[in-house]
């Protein structure tokens, strides 16, 4: 049986359990991280160094880093999950790529100034509010008649992307409408796996 290693409440650890949740894998997760303070220990940083979450164990095989895991999965369990050929496999891991590099700098900035006063937020967050708002266009212009991310299928550039865009469609920040990205946010966000890694309550039909 996997193990998985994070608090729910983690975008990142909610990429990994939508796609177990999504594969109809068996697993157990455990509690780390922020309040439950154990990722500091020579414990945990045997297993991650980086004292973050999520942490994955297959047996010998521990991997950390959210969507190196989503790729390990798709290797070993879930093939249909990611591009069949070299070609296919480079729309699927431009957009996780794209997540980590051009995504996440503004929401981490977003994420945090959700939870400040106005006057507390650093000088930099307008600038990376616009910026994050810039990103999310560009995968709005994307999305524009296409159902998933990347292929013409679900795919772990969908799984990984999901739980954190889904969070900056729904900050308080100043953005124009993102009508593709809304439309596939919200297809995401209907379905069980998705619901079952964020805890989300299914909307009454
Ligand atoms: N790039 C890493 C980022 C991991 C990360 O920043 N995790 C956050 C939660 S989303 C964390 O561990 N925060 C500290 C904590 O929960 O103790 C990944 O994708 O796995």
């Amino acid at each position: 049986m996997y193990k998985l290693l994070g608090r729910q409440t983690s975008g990142n650890v909610q990429k990994v359990l939508f796609m177990l949740e999504e594969i109809g894998a068996a697993y157990e997760r455990e509690d780390y991280g922020r309040q439950f303070e154990n990722t500091t220990t020579a414990e945990y940083k045997a297993l991650n160094p980086t004292s973050k979450v999520p942490t994955f164990v297959d047996g010998d095989v521990v991997i950390w880093e959210s969507n190196t895991i989503l790729r390990y999965l798709a290797a070993v369990a879930a093939p249909e999950l990611t591009g069949a050929t070299p070609a296919e496999r480079t729309h699927v891991e431009r957009w996780m790529d794209f997540l980590l590099a051009a995504i996440n700098p503004g929401y981490l900035a977003a994420f945090k100034g959700s939870k400040l006063a106005p006057e507390e937020r650093s000088p930099e967050y307008d600038a990376q509010i616009k910026d994050l708002v810039a990103q999310c266009a560009i995968i709005d212009g994307h999305l524009a008649g296409k159902v998933f991310l990347a292929l013409d299928k679900l795919t772990i550039a969908d799984i990984a992307c999901a739980p954190i865009l889904k969070r900056c469609l729904d900050f308080k920040i100043d953005r124009p409408a993102l009508p593709n990205l809304e439309r596939w946010a919200s297809a995401m966000a209907m379905r069980p796996a998705f619901q079952a890694a964020t805890g989300a309550v299914p909307k009454a039909a």
